[in-house]
């Protein structure tokens, strides 16, 4: 983060670098590809630049996948083409955001609350192209100290903030479900979040996963693990970009 900058500098310097990393990723796509659209205001960026390309005439033939229902409308009122994951099964690219991102291209997700239909769009894409800001770099997942969502049925929410809060307690980790105003955030599939705040990144990313997944009433969580096929990072010193 560059500290000589004012927060809302920074902000608006911070929204050129997500632009700046989207607008790369999308020279990746081409006519006539099925394409995985992100959430968040970084994958915004990238929507927004599917549609100009496709409002050019630069690009054809493209059909959107969203993650999302907000992304759905905002690729709607672009004019972008879109369909289904049960239509097409196989997508050629996915672009996204992340909330963080370590050494080995593994990912925390959906913050944004997105990160059910982030997976499954994204799992089901040959190649998938991760877009941040250098904000975004963590030596290890869960040590920013921000959110670890999972995402629960809405039924047993509390069995399982409660036994997420028992599986992590050694990581002294603190489970809150996610509340919009004074009422529980509902996701696009209609289930809960339950955000994990770990005080030490978490040690073993892979256990971690498999762990939260075995809980009955887990739909899924916001590890993104081996998945990213590329990495794309705006910061101050310029656009880079790291592949498996
Ligand atoms: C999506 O948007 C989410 O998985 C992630 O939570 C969030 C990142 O948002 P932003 O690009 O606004 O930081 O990619």
């Amino acid at each position: 983060m560059d500290k000589t900058r004012q927060p809302a500098e920074y902000a608006r310097f911070q929204d050129d670098l997500k632009r700046l990393a989207a607008v790369r990723a999308v020279e990746q796509v081409q006519s006539g590809m099925v394409l995985g659209l992100g959430t968040g205001s970084t994958a915004a960026f990238a929507v927004a630049e599917i549609g100009a390309l496709l409002a050019s005439g630069k690009l054809k033939k493209i059909v959107g996948i969203p993650t999302s229902k907000r992304t759905f409308k905002q690729a709607q009122l672009l004019g972008i083409p879109l369909s289904t994951l049960d239509d097409h099964p196989r997508i050629d690219l996915a672009i996204d955001g992340a909330d963080e991102v370590d050494p080995n291209l593994n990912l925390v997700k959906g913050r944004g609350g997105a990160l059910l239909r982030e997976k499954m769009v994204e799992a089901a894409s040959k190649k998938f192209i991760v877009v941040v800001d250098e904000t975004k770099l963590v030596d290890g997942l869960g040590g920013s100290g921000l959110a670890m969502p999972v995402e629960v049925v809405q039924f047993c929410w509390k069995y399982n903030l409660l036994r997420l809060q028992e599986l992590f307690k050694d990581e002294g980790v603190e489970a809150k479900l996610r509340l919009e105003g004074d009422k529980p955030y509902v996701t696009d599939n209609s289930n809960y979040i339950v955000d994990l705040y770990f005080k030490t990144p978490i040690k073993d990313v892979l256990a971690a996963g498999q762990e939260i997944s075995a809980l009955e009433g887990v739909v899924d969580h916001g590890l993104f693990l081996d998945m990213a096929s590329s990495v794309i990072i705006a910061g101050t010193d310029g656009v880079s970009v790291k592949t498996k």
